[in-house]
């Protein structure tokens, strides 16, 4: 009798959707998430010690969607930097790059392999709360449509 389940359907869907924090379990992995060094600018004004960031941040990491539903990225949240936007590089007919934001996110088709990596997808860190040496890592969450928040440390490192 399929009816006598039914009631089970709910409770199933619910803790899908709790399954995504942590790397090896969910429906959506997170991999290799990395990051560039980017240098701290400090400037003193008048006895004030004021920090700017000139350069942005960025995230590259693979994106591994092992469920057989598609699901989407949907934002990126990190302490590091005030806000963290999903951008894609793409080349003019002339060769010059250009970031395009990506404000509804982006797909992750089901059984299917994502990549963020320079010249393509990434994940941009505007106002840098800090510098970014090499060797160091910090914490970002991908929150994804379907898989929910998925943490993963992020390792600062040359390429
Ligand atoms: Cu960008």
């Amino acid at each position: 009798m399929l009816r006598k389940w039914l009631w089970l359907l709910p409770l199933v869907l619910l803790m899908s959707g709790c399954t995504g924090t942590g790397q090896s379990e969910g429906r959506v992995e997170v991999r290799d998430a990395w990051s560039r060094p980017v240098q701290q600018m400090a400037m003193g004004q008048d006895g004030e010690s004021e920090i700017e960031m000139g350069t942005p941040g960025v995230i590259f990491a693979t994106i591994v969607n092992r469920g057989d539903t598609t699901d989407r990225l949907l934002r990126v949240e990190t302490a590091v930097a005030e806000r963290a936007e999903i951008h894609r590089t793409a080349f003019d007919a002339n060769g010059v790059a250009k970031m395009m934001p990506q404000p509804e996110g982006v797909e992750v088709p089901a059984s299917e392999t994502v990549p963020f990596e320079p010249g393509g997808y990434h994940v941009m860190l505007m106002e840098l709360q800090r510098a970014l040496k090499v060797g160091d890592s910090f914490e970002a969450t991908f929150v994804f449509e379907k898989a929910g928040p998925v943490t993963v440390t992020v390792e600062v490192r040359d390429q």
